[in-house]
């Protein structure tokens, strides 16, 4: 396979509202951002995935844009945003920008138009139906609960919505609004980004009237058509987020010579511990054996026809210290497992904000400390349907996203140094704990050890493109080997709080291990990577 640029870059995702506030009104922004670079490139991360700082109405912390060409103004200006371009370029670090194409604001001016009259030149930019027997035009239930049809009474037709009534669907069977998505693209090429990720870019190209939301038959088509008119001659890495993708979709999406998507996220491993039918809000404990089969099949499966984004948390999922570690006792032995056991592995890994230092979920007892649409949307609609305050907090503690948008703990003074004035969201409690500057004066620094992992990653080809191979282990134990060029490589990671035996630990050079000294068994999620003799 030829090697890209981006086959060995690590990618540092940024939730804006929630990094680090400049001027205190409680918002982080760009010149929070601006003010933690070093930090970023300290750490080792070549790329920024940078959450919408469009200008947006914020019914859904900016995934609901109002102008693709304009910063919402709690983030600052577009002067900022050239300067933070600039000024992580200056660092070797590039911009990803988030694009949401598959919805807008209601209050973008297409979806105003739209909706003024039936015979408006926009009407077409969005999807409108006829409403059957009184009511909507299907059963289709939004993602954030409830009909994904709003009535527009002044038209009497319905538009459609998969997510919160404020982010109408765009219609891209509409040649128009792929050609308005593909300018939006080239103005921030033309601003030196190096990036995209596009949001929910699986559902773009939905059948309504056969059924189908994700994965439409003209996905494709429409993917390779924004290449040859985009994405050709620039050089810049995508990832699109594609929830639902099996191993032969993203074939499909990220193989070369396709010339649709470089890779994609596919949430098969994170939807483990969620009931069938993505119900995440039902409760189910991980079962490792699923863990090790899905990891490995991506590993296997994707080698030398795609490329695998590596990833357990972004700004949608809870905090994975707290999910699949132990964010207790063995928080620092946790957080660092988790994170060698995805960085040893082929593909790009992406560290959303936090992760560094190990930040764990929250736990507020009243709904209203919530803020995201989802949660509070979830939280009214399984109250009507008789489900206590108790077990829908427990859900909210366990699945919520604000568990991933509580403010970055800068340090343990006020406001754990996210902000001078009142954050927007609350701070978790532990902050004067677990915050940055701890981390990094602690002797047990996950930070450090992070770095390390990606220090590797940037020394050691062998992690970025060598053959990946389940290791039979114990059941606690996940193991795999690495092989390139006459080398292997071992990973062995504990996954319980209990040491265990393992007939995998070896004599091999030590490359990396997150206790100090050795031992007979592996101790509480212990990780150990061998070189072997
Ligand atoms: O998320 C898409 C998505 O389907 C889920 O991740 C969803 O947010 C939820 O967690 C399902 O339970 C993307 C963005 O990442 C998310 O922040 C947006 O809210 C959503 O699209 C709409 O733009
Ligand atoms: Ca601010």
């Amino acid at each position: 396979m030829d090697s890209k640029w981006w086959h060995n870059s690590v990618v540092y995702q940024v939730y804006p509202r929630s990094f680090k506030d400049s001027n205190g009104d409680g918002i982080g922004d760009l010149q929070g951002i601006l003010s933690k670079l070093d930090y970023i490139k300290e750490l080792g991360a070549d790329m920024i995935w940078l959450c919408p700082v469009y200008a947006s109405p914020n019914d859904d912390n900016g995934y609901d844009i109002s102008n693709y060409y304009q910063i919402h103004p709690e983030f600052g200006t577009m002067e900022d945003m050239d300067l933070l371009i600039a000024e992580a370029d200056k660092r070797g670090i590039g911009i990803m920008m988030d694009i949401v194409a598959n919805h807008t604001s209601d209050e973008h001016p297409w979806f105003i138009e739209s909706k003024s009259s039936k015979n408006n030149p926009y009407r077409d930019y969005y999807v409108w139906r006829d409403g059957v027997d009184d009511g909507p035009p299907s059963e289709l239930q939004s993602i954030f609960s409830g009909s994904a049809w709003e009535l527009d009474s002044e038209t009497d037709q319905y538009y459609l919505h998969m997510f919160s009534k404020k982010q109408p669907d765009l219609n891209w069977h509409h040649p128009p609004v792929r050609e308005a998505i593909y300018e939006v693209m080239r103005f921030w090429i033309n601003k030196g980004i190096k990036g995209f990720r596009f949001d929910v870019i699986d559902l773009i190209a939905k059948e309504l009237d056969q059924g189908i939301i994700a994965n439409g038959p003209l996905l494709h088509t429409y993917l390779q058509e924004m290449h040859r008119e985009v994405l050709e001659d620039a050089d810049i890495v995508t990832v699109g987020e594609t929830g639902g993708a099996d191993l032969e979709q993203a074939i499909l999406f990220t193989s070369a010579e396709r010339k649709e998507l470089d890779m994609v996220f596919s949430f098969e491993h994170i939807a483990l511990d969620e009931q069938a039918g993505r119900q995440k809000w039902d409760l189910k404990m991980l079962d490792l054996d699923d863990l090790k089969r899905v990891l490995s099949n991506w590993q296997t499966g994707l080698a030398g026809k795609g490329w695998n984004s590596l990833f357990w948390s972004n700004h949608d999922q809870p905090r994975i210290v707290s999910r699949w570690g132990n964010d207790q006792e063995f928080r620092y032995e946790s957080a660092t497992m988790l994170g060698t056991l995805l960085h040893l592995m082929r593909g790009t890994p992406y560290i959303y904000q936090g992760e560094e230092i190990g930040m764990t979920n929250v736990q507020f007892p009243e709904l209203e400390s919530y803020r995201d649409i989802e949660t509070i949307n979830m939280y009214r609609e399984r109250k009507e349907q008789g489900f206590s305050h108790g077990d829908i907090m427990e859900s909210i503690y366990v699945k919520g996203r604000d568990n991933a948008r509580t403010p970055m703990q800068w340090n343990a003074e006020d406001n754990a140094g996210f902000t001078e004035g009142t954050p927007w969201i609350g701070i978790n409690p532990n902050y004067s704990a677990i915050n940055v500057e701890n981390d990094l004066n602690g002797d047990k620094s996950i930070y450090q050890f992070y770095k390390k992992l990606i220090k590797l990653r940037k020394n050691n080809e062998l992690i970025v493109y060598a053959d990946y191979r389940l290791l039979d282990s114990e059941p606690e134990v996940f193991a795999y080997a690495r092989n390139y060029q006459n080398e292997e490589w071992r990973v062995l990671c504990n996954f319980t709080g209990r040491e265990v035996e393992s007939s995998l630990l070896c004599d091999g050079e030590i490359i990396v291990r997150n206790y100090d000294s050795p031992a007979k068994k592996l101790r509480p999620y212990e990780a150990i990577v061998y070189k072997l003799k």
